[in-house]
């Protein structure tokens, strides 16, 4: 075995899953971020909360604001989101953590504030606190997990759950002229003059969590140009209430949530981006 196959081995020996840091020809290619807490995340396998949280975490860590960054957790399975981001978390209300989010930026306003929330919390609950603040134009970033369904409670239907898609409280699957149709919230408020930037991205493949991590640092460094609500929506799976496993739930996101549910930038600082 030659030197460099032994370090590697020693190395492998000597790790465990917290630290876990591999080198390949001197490259680090993966890496806990130190903002991450030392808890291990209770989400089902292959939910996209868990990849999400990471991100964030990320993002906070390269751009070194740790210490300026305070997040605001919601109702719903990322309850516990302050269990992992190692930040200045809160927990609000359901429905209400963009309100309490405008609360503490107008008291911080140097500080990096940011909003997590389900479709559920921010779309059906919150939709009065959401449509607000983003009309305000409140400087923070607002991360908007949309798995189109109520995934804490059990998998109700929620407003962004698909015409046809089942939840347990539309068992033969959600009718239009009865149920109503999904809330597009996201394209709601790119049209209101207080939103800045707007996109819509998914965690289900590796090159769109690139992207994902990319507009979640441009959200957090627009809030130094104090101009407006930056709005991040992500696609997200539920396997649980969805009943499927990871893999079978993302190739269903991305037959189904994606064509309702278009990637990309909706409005930019520059201006629409469609
Ligand atoms: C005012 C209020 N209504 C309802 C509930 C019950 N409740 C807790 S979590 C939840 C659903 C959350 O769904 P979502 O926001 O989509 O998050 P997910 O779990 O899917 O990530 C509901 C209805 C509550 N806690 N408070
Ligand atoms: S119930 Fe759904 S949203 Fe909640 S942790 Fe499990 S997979 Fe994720
Ligand atoms: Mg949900």
């Amino acid at each position: 075995m030659n030197e460099k196959a032994l370090i590697e081995e020693d190395h492998y020996e000597n790790t465990n899953l917290r630290d876990n840091t591999i080198v390949v020809d001197e490259n680090i290619v993966y890496q806990v971020p130190k903002t991450l807490k030392d808890a291990d995340f209770h989400y089902c396998p292959g939910c996209a909360h868990s990849v999400v949280h990471r991100l964030i975490a990320e993002v906070i860590e390269e751009m070194d604001i740790q210490s300026e960054t305070i997040g605001i957790a919601p109702v719903g399975c990322a309850v516990f989101a302050y269990n992992y981001l190692d930040v200045d978390m809160t927990e609000a209300a359901h429905g209400r953590a963009s309100a309490v989010a405008t609360g503490i930026k107008r008291v911080l306003p140097d500080k990096y504030v940011f909003s997590y929330q389900g479709d559920g919390d921010l779309a059906a609950i919150g939709t009065g606190e959401t449509i607000h603040t983003c009309n305000r134009g409140e400087n923070i970033l607002i991360v908007f997990i949309n798995n189109g369904i109520y995934g804490m409670t059990g998998g109700q239907m929620a407003p962004t759950t698909l015409v046809g898609m089942k939840s347990t409280t539309s068992p033969m699957g959600r009718d239009a002229i009865t149920m109503g149709n999904p809330l597009k919230i996201t394209e709601l408020v790119a049209e209101l003059p207080g939103t800045y930037y707007v996109t819509r991205q998914a965690v289900y493949k590796p090159n769109l969590v690139r992207r994902t991590k990319k507009a979640i640092r441009k959200g957090f460094e627009l809030q130094k140009d104090k101009k407006g609500t930056c709005f991040i929506e992500v696609v997200a799976n539920c396997p649980s209430n969805w009943k499927m496993t990871p893999i079978e739930s993302n190739h269903w996101l991305e037959d189904n949530m994606i064509p309702f549910y278009p990637l990309g930038d909706i409005k930019t600082p520059d201006g629409r981006a469609k």
